[in-house]
Protein backbone atom coordinates (compact mmCIF):
# COMPACT_ATOMS: atom_id res chain seq x y z
CA UNK A 1 0.00 0.00 0.00
CA UNK A 2 3.07 2.30 0.56
CA UNK A 3 3.75 2.36 -2.58
CA UNK A 4 0.49 3.13 -4.43
CA UNK A 5 -0.04 6.24 -1.40
CA UNK A 6 3.36 7.86 -2.35
CA UNK A 7 2.99 7.77 -5.98
CA UNK A 8 1.05 10.66 -6.71
CA UNK A 9 2.64 12.98 -4.80
CA UNK A 10 6.21 11.51 -6.27
CA UNK A 11 4.73 12.08 -9.79
CA UNK A 12 4.02 15.76 -9.01
CA UNK A 13 8.14 16.12 -8.32
CA UNK A 14 9.38 13.43 -10.86
CA UNK A 15 10.67 16.60 -13.21
CA UNK A 16 12.66 18.23 -10.06
CA UNK A 17 14.34 14.73 -9.56
CA UNK A 18 15.08 13.88 -12.96
CA UNK A 19 17.14 17.21 -13.27
CA UNK A 20 18.71 17.22 -10.15
CA UNK A 21 19.37 12.98 -11.11
CA UNK A 22 21.04 14.04 -13.94
CA UNK A 23 23.45 16.82 -12.92
CA UNK A 24 24.43 14.49 -10.15
CA UNK A 25 25.14 11.46 -12.32
CA UNK A 26 27.27 13.60 -14.41
CA UNK A 27 29.39 14.89 -12.32
CA UNK A 28 30.23 12.44 -10.01
CA UNK A 29 30.17 8.89 -11.81
CA UNK A 30 33.68 7.21 -10.19
CA UNK A 31 33.81 5.15 -12.36
CA UNK A 32 32.96 6.04 -15.96
CA UNK A 33 34.66 3.13 -17.77
CA UNK A 34 32.89 0.74 -15.82
CA UNK A 35 29.80 2.03 -16.00
CA UNK A 36 29.65 2.91 -19.46
CA UNK A 37 30.39 5.80 -21.16
CA UNK A 38 28.62 7.93 -24.26
CA UNK A 39 31.76 6.78 -25.92
CA UNK A 40 31.70 3.33 -24.78
CA UNK A 41 27.84 2.37 -23.76
CA UNK A 42 27.66 -0.50 -21.76
CA UNK A 43 25.66 -3.53 -23.46
CA UNK A 44 22.52 -4.07 -20.48
CA UNK A 45 21.26 -6.86 -22.72
CA UNK A 46 20.60 -9.93 -20.61
CA UNK A 47 20.72 -12.90 -22.18
CA UNK A 48 18.11 -15.11 -22.83
CA UNK A 49 20.17 -17.99 -21.88
CA UNK A 50 21.28 -16.05 -18.33
CA UNK A 51 19.13 -18.06 -15.57
CA UNK A 52 20.19 -20.63 -13.43
CA UNK A 53 19.43 -24.24 -13.63
CA UNK A 54 16.52 -25.76 -11.74
CA UNK A 55 17.75 -27.93 -8.35
CA UNK A 56 15.88 -30.48 -7.18
CA UNK A 57 16.44 -30.40 -3.25
CA UNK A 58 14.53 -29.43 0.19
CA UNK A 59 13.72 -25.82 1.20
CA UNK A 60 16.91 -24.30 2.32
CA UNK A 61 17.92 -20.63 2.95
CA UNK A 62 19.52 -18.60 0.23
CA UNK A 63 21.04 -15.54 -0.42
CA UNK A 64 20.35 -12.87 -3.18
CA UNK A 65 22.70 -10.08 -3.46
CA UNK A 66 21.64 -7.09 -5.75
CA UNK A 67 23.63 -3.76 -6.74
CA UNK A 68 21.62 -1.00 -8.06
CA UNK A 69 23.79 0.86 -10.72
CA UNK A 70 23.30 3.61 -12.95
CA UNK A 71 25.17 2.94 -16.00
CA UNK A 72 25.34 4.38 -19.74
CA UNK A 73 23.79 1.45 -21.63
CA UNK A 74 23.42 1.28 -25.63
CA UNK A 75 19.49 1.33 -26.58
CA UNK A 76 20.31 0.76 -30.20
CA UNK A 77 23.24 1.54 -32.62
CA UNK A 78 24.00 5.36 -32.05
CA UNK A 79 21.46 5.85 -29.31
CA UNK A 80 22.24 5.47 -25.73
CA UNK A 81 20.22 6.03 -22.16
CA UNK A 82 21.12 5.94 -18.59
CA UNK A 83 19.55 3.20 -17.66
CA UNK A 84 18.81 2.40 -14.11
CA UNK A 85 19.75 -1.45 -13.52
CA UNK A 86 19.96 -4.36 -11.21
CA UNK A 87 23.73 -5.77 -11.54
CA UNK A 88 24.35 -3.19 -15.07
CA UNK A 89 21.59 -5.38 -16.78
CA UNK A 90 18.00 -5.27 -17.98
CA UNK A 91 16.46 -7.06 -16.49
CA UNK A 92 18.05 -7.77 -13.09
CA UNK A 93 19.34 -10.89 -11.93
CA UNK A 94 16.82 -14.50 -12.14
CA UNK A 95 16.40 -15.54 -8.76
CA UNK A 96 15.71 -19.25 -8.39
CA UNK A 97 14.22 -20.71 -5.41
CA UNK A 98 11.32 -23.14 -4.28
CA UNK A 99 8.56 -22.99 -2.20
CA UNK A 100 9.88 -23.24 1.57
CA UNK A 101 12.87 -21.61 0.75
CA UNK A 102 14.02 -18.53 3.11
CA UNK A 103 15.41 -15.88 0.66
CA UNK A 104 18.29 -13.65 2.08
CA UNK A 105 18.50 -10.12 0.14
CA UNK A 106 21.35 -8.16 0.19
CA UNK A 107 20.90 -4.90 -1.78
CA UNK A 108 23.83 -2.55 -1.93
CA UNK A 109 22.98 0.94 -3.69
CA UNK A 110 26.57 1.97 -5.75
CA UNK A 111 28.32 5.12 -4.26
CA UNK A 112 27.91 7.14 -7.37
CA UNK A 113 23.87 6.04 -8.06
CA UNK A 114 22.06 9.77 -8.18
CA UNK A 115 18.77 8.03 -6.71
CA UNK A 116 17.81 5.75 -3.19
CA UNK A 117 16.86 2.77 -4.54
CA UNK A 118 15.24 -0.83 -3.49
CA UNK A 119 13.45 -3.80 -4.66
CA UNK A 120 9.75 -5.03 -3.88
CA UNK A 121 9.70 -8.56 -4.51
CA UNK A 122 6.40 -9.89 -5.18
CA UNK A 123 7.11 -13.20 -4.06
CA UNK A 124 7.63 -11.79 -0.50
CA UNK A 125 4.59 -11.50 1.69
CA UNK A 126 5.40 -8.42 4.05
CA UNK A 127 4.97 -4.60 4.49
CA UNK A 128 6.13 -3.64 1.16
CA UNK A 129 7.42 -6.99 -0.26
CA UNK A 130 10.90 -5.61 0.84
CA UNK A 131 10.65 -2.48 -0.20
CA UNK A 132 11.16 -0.01 2.69
CA UNK A 133 13.10 -2.61 4.34
CA UNK A 134 15.61 -2.42 1.89
CA UNK A 135 15.62 1.41 0.39
CA UNK A 136 19.40 2.44 0.37
CA UNK A 137 20.92 5.70 -0.48
CA UNK A 138 24.03 5.94 -2.82
CA UNK A 139 26.57 3.70 -1.31
CA UNK A 140 24.03 2.10 1.58
CA UNK A 141 23.08 -1.76 1.77
CA UNK A 142 20.38 -2.88 3.13
CA UNK A 143 19.16 -6.37 4.07
CA UNK A 144 16.06 -8.36 4.87
CA UNK A 145 15.10 -12.01 4.63
CA UNK A 146 11.20 -13.60 3.67
CA UNK A 147 9.67 -16.95 3.29
CA UNK A 148 8.91 -18.48 0.08
CA UNK A 149 5.25 -19.20 1.07
CA UNK A 150 3.63 -19.24 -2.82
CA UNK A 151 4.66 -20.79 -5.58
CA UNK A 152 5.18 -19.06 -9.11
CA UNK A 153 6.88 -16.85 -10.79
CA UNK A 154 6.77 -13.44 -9.64
CA UNK A 155 8.06 -9.71 -10.46
CA UNK A 156 10.65 -8.06 -8.48
CA UNK A 157 11.53 -4.25 -9.03
CA UNK A 158 12.82 -0.74 -7.28
CA UNK A 159 9.80 0.47 -5.21
CA UNK A 160 11.48 4.07 -5.19
CA UNK A 161 9.10 7.14 -6.17
CA UNK A 162 8.78 7.73 -8.84
CA UNK A 163 8.35 3.62 -8.90
CA UNK A 164 7.09 4.42 -12.68
CA UNK A 165 10.56 6.18 -13.48
CA UNK A 166 12.52 3.48 -11.90
CA UNK A 167 10.95 0.82 -13.22
CA UNK A 168 10.84 2.18 -16.65
CA UNK A 169 14.60 3.03 -16.65
CA UNK A 170 15.18 -0.69 -15.48
CA UNK A 171 14.62 -1.57 -12.72
CA UNK A 172 13.20 -4.94 -12.60
CA UNK A 173 13.37 -8.41 -12.48
CA UNK A 174 11.75 -12.23 -12.04
CA UNK A 175 12.03 -14.76 -9.32
CA UNK A 176 10.67 -17.89 -9.56
CA UNK A 177 9.56 -19.86 -6.91
CA UNK A 178 9.14 -23.80 -8.25
CA UNK A 179 6.59 -25.49 -6.51
CA UNK A 180 7.20 -28.71 -4.60
CA UNK A 181 8.24 -31.19 -7.14
CA UNK A 182 9.26 -28.96 -9.43
CA UNK A 183 8.17 -28.10 -13.11
CA UNK A 184 7.48 -30.56 -16.34
CA UNK A 185 11.01 -31.13 -17.18
CA UNK A 186 12.06 -29.35 -20.34
CA UNK A 187 15.24 -29.28 -22.68
CA UNK A 188 15.93 -25.79 -22.50
CA UNK A 189 14.60 -22.45 -20.95
CA UNK A 190 14.74 -18.62 -21.26
CA UNK A 191 14.52 -15.65 -19.47
CA UNK A 192 12.50 -12.41 -21.48
CA UNK A 193 10.92 -9.66 -19.87
CA UNK A 194 9.51 -6.72 -21.66
CA UNK A 195 9.63 -2.78 -20.72
CA UNK A 196 8.65 0.44 -21.74
CA UNK A 197 10.89 3.58 -22.52
CA UNK A 198 10.00 7.13 -22.36
CA UNK A 199 12.35 9.45 -24.30
CA UNK A 200 12.36 12.60 -24.74
CA UNK A 201 13.35 12.42 -28.34
CA UNK A 202 10.99 10.42 -31.10
CA UNK A 203 11.64 6.84 -31.68
CA UNK A 204 14.55 6.47 -34.20
CA UNK A 205 16.82 9.41 -32.64
CA UNK A 206 20.49 9.10 -32.22
CA UNK A 207 22.71 10.39 -29.33
CA UNK A 208 22.26 9.96 -25.86
CA UNK A 209 18.45 10.53 -25.11
CA UNK A 210 16.84 11.58 -22.07
CA UNK A 211 14.15 10.48 -20.42
CA UNK A 212 10.70 12.31 -20.45
CA UNK A 213 8.53 12.59 -17.35
CA UNK A 214 5.71 13.54 -19.04
CA UNK A 215 5.80 11.14 -21.99
CA UNK A 216 5.79 8.79 -18.77
CA UNK A 217 2.88 10.17 -16.90
CA UNK A 218 0.49 10.32 -20.20
CA UNK A 219 2.19 6.99 -20.72
CA UNK A 220 3.05 7.39 -23.97
CA UNK A 221 6.53 5.15 -24.77
CA UNK A 222 8.68 5.57 -27.70
CA UNK A 223 10.33 2.62 -27.33
CA UNK A 224 9.60 -0.96 -26.21
CA UNK A 225 12.06 -3.59 -25.43
CA UNK A 226 12.97 -6.90 -24.62
CA UNK A 227 15.44 -7.49 -21.88
CA UNK A 228 16.52 -3.93 -22.30
CA UNK A 229 17.34 -2.49 -25.57
CA UNK A 230 15.87 -2.33 -29.87
CA UNK A 231 15.58 -6.10 -30.65
CA UNK A 232 17.79 -7.07 -28.29
CA UNK A 233 16.87 -10.71 -28.82
CA UNK A 234 18.13 -11.11 -32.05
CA UNK A 235 21.26 -12.06 -34.07
CA UNK A 236 23.92 -13.28 -31.97
CA UNK A 237 21.67 -12.56 -28.88
CA UNK A 238 18.58 -14.45 -30.42
CA UNK A 239 16.95 -17.50 -28.50
CA UNK A 240 18.72 -21.13 -30.14
CA UNK A 241 17.28 -24.61 -29.79
CA UNK A 242 16.64 -27.59 -31.76
CA UNK A 243 13.49 -29.63 -33.21
CA UNK A 244 12.25 -31.83 -31.31
CA UNK A 245 13.23 -29.87 -28.20
CA UNK A 246 10.73 -28.65 -25.28
CA UNK A 247 11.51 -25.10 -24.55
CA UNK A 248 10.28 -22.81 -21.32
CA UNK A 249 10.11 -19.72 -21.75
CA UNK A 250 9.75 -17.19 -18.45
CA UNK A 251 7.92 -14.17 -19.68
CA UNK A 252 7.62 -11.13 -17.79
CA UNK A 253 6.27 -7.52 -17.81
CA UNK A 254 8.34 -4.97 -16.01
CA UNK A 255 6.18 -2.05 -17.48
CA UNK A 256 5.83 0.06 -15.86
CA UNK A 257 2.42 0.68 -18.10
CA UNK A 258 1.79 -1.19 -20.85
CA UNK A 259 0.55 -4.87 -20.93
CA UNK A 260 1.66 -7.49 -23.26
CA UNK A 261 0.04 -9.87 -25.67
CA UNK A 262 2.84 -12.01 -25.84
CA UNK A 263 3.08 -14.00 -28.68
CA UNK A 264 5.57 -16.38 -30.99
CA UNK A 265 4.86 -15.94 -34.47
CA UNK A 266 4.60 -19.75 -36.00
CA UNK A 267 4.28 -21.82 -32.86
CA UNK A 268 1.75 -22.47 -30.41
CA UNK A 269 2.31 -22.31 -26.35
CA UNK A 270 1.44 -26.25 -25.81
CA UNK A 271 1.37 -25.03 -21.76
CA UNK A 272 0.73 -21.96 -20.37
CA UNK A 273 0.62 -20.97 -16.72
CA UNK A 274 -1.32 -17.41 -16.87
CA UNK A 275 -0.23 -14.67 -14.37
CA UNK A 276 2.84 -16.80 -13.08
CA UNK A 277 0.45 -19.23 -11.15
CA UNK A 278 2.38 -22.13 -10.76
CA UNK A 279 -0.40 -24.99 -8.78
CA UNK A 280 -3.12 -24.28 -11.61
CA UNK A 281 -3.23 -26.55 -13.96
CA UNK A 282 -1.34 -24.90 -17.37
CA UNK A 283 -3.48 -23.82 -20.22
CA UNK A 284 -3.04 -26.14 -23.18
CA UNK A 285 -2.41 -24.91 -26.83
CA UNK A 286 -2.42 -21.29 -26.22
CA UNK A 287 -1.50 -18.69 -28.94
CA UNK A 288 -0.96 -15.43 -27.22
CA UNK A 289 -1.37 -14.84 -23.48
CA UNK A 290 -2.04 -11.85 -21.98
CA UNK A 291 0.31 -10.14 -19.05
CA UNK A 292 0.16 -7.28 -17.32
CA UNK A 293 2.53 -5.44 -15.73
CA UNK A 294 3.93 -6.62 -12.47
CA UNK A 295 2.84 -9.94 -13.34
CA UNK A 296 4.42 -13.07 -15.32
CA UNK A 297 3.90 -16.31 -17.59
CA UNK A 298 5.79 -19.60 -18.11
CA UNK A 299 5.44 -20.99 -21.23
CA UNK A 300 6.29 -24.32 -22.75
CA UNK A 301 7.24 -24.51 -26.61
CA UNK A 302 7.42 -28.17 -28.36
CA UNK A 303 9.39 -27.05 -31.04
CA UNK A 304 8.31 -29.58 -34.61
CA UNK A 305 9.98 -28.08 -37.30
CA UNK A 306 13.32 -25.84 -37.90
CA UNK A 307 13.12 -22.41 -38.55
CA UNK A 308 13.12 -18.76 -37.21
CA UNK A 309 10.20 -17.70 -35.06
CA UNK A 310 9.33 -14.36 -33.86
CA UNK A 311 8.87 -13.35 -30.49
CA UNK A 312 6.49 -10.01 -30.17
CA UNK A 313 3.45 -8.35 -28.13
CA UNK A 314 1.18 -8.91 -30.79
CA UNK A 315 0.06 -5.14 -30.05
CA UNK A 316 2.24 -5.09 -33.45
CA UNK A 317 3.11 -1.57 -33.33
CA UNK A 318 5.54 -1.98 -30.65
CA UNK A 319 7.56 -3.98 -32.98
CA UNK A 320 8.15 -1.10 -34.65
CA UNK A 321 9.59 0.56 -31.67
CA UNK A 322 12.06 -1.95 -30.81
CA UNK A 323 10.23 -5.04 -29.47
CA UNK A 324 11.49 -7.91 -31.24
CA UNK A 325 13.02 -11.03 -30.23
CA UNK A 326 13.94 -14.38 -32.61
CA UNK A 327 14.30 -18.33 -31.63
CA UNK A 328 15.96 -20.11 -33.95
CA UNK A 329 15.18 -23.78 -34.29
CA UNK A 330 17.71 -25.67 -36.03
CA UNK A 331 17.10 -29.59 -37.68
CA UNK A 332 15.33 -31.71 -40.07
CA UNK A 333 12.49 -30.04 -42.22
CA UNK A 334 9.03 -32.19 -41.57
CA UNK A 335 6.65 -31.84 -44.27
CA UNK A 336 4.10 -33.32 -43.36
CA UNK A 337 3.74 -30.83 -40.72
CA UNK A 338 4.74 -28.03 -42.48
CA UNK A 339 5.21 -27.72 -46.63
CA UNK A 340 6.47 -24.38 -48.22
CA UNK A 341 8.78 -25.22 -51.01
CA UNK A 342 11.25 -22.39 -51.54
CA UNK A 343 11.69 -20.85 -54.33
CA UNK A 344 14.84 -21.53 -56.92
CA UNK A 345 17.08 -18.93 -57.12
CA UNK A 346 15.93 -17.47 -60.67
CA UNK A 347 12.56 -19.01 -60.63
CA UNK A 348 10.76 -17.03 -58.12
CA UNK A 349 6.59 -17.42 -59.05
CA UNK A 350 4.15 -19.80 -58.12
CA UNK A 351 3.30 -21.13 -61.05
CA UNK A 352 7.16 -22.81 -61.15
CA UNK A 353 6.81 -24.05 -57.37
CA UNK A 354 3.36 -25.59 -58.81
CA UNK A 355 4.73 -27.10 -61.94
CU1 LIG B 1 15.42 2.59 -8.14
Amino acid sequence: MWIGARLLPALAVVSVMMVSGAAIAAGTHEHPQENGTAAAPLDVVRSASDLPATQRRAPRTISVALETVEVTGALEDGATYHYWTFNKKVPGPFVRARVGDTIEVSLHNAPDSSEPHSVDFHAATGPGGGGVATHAEAGETRVFSFKALKAGLYVYHCAVPSVAQHISNGMYGLILIEPEGGLPPVDREFYVMQGELYTAEAHGARGNLKSSAEKLAAEQPEYYVFNGAVEALTGENALRAAAGETVRIYFGVGGPNKDSSFHVIGETFDRAYPLGSLVTQPMLDVATVSVPPGSATVVDLILDVPGEFKLVDHALSRAERGLLGTLVVTGDEQPDIFNAPVPGPTEGGPDHIHG
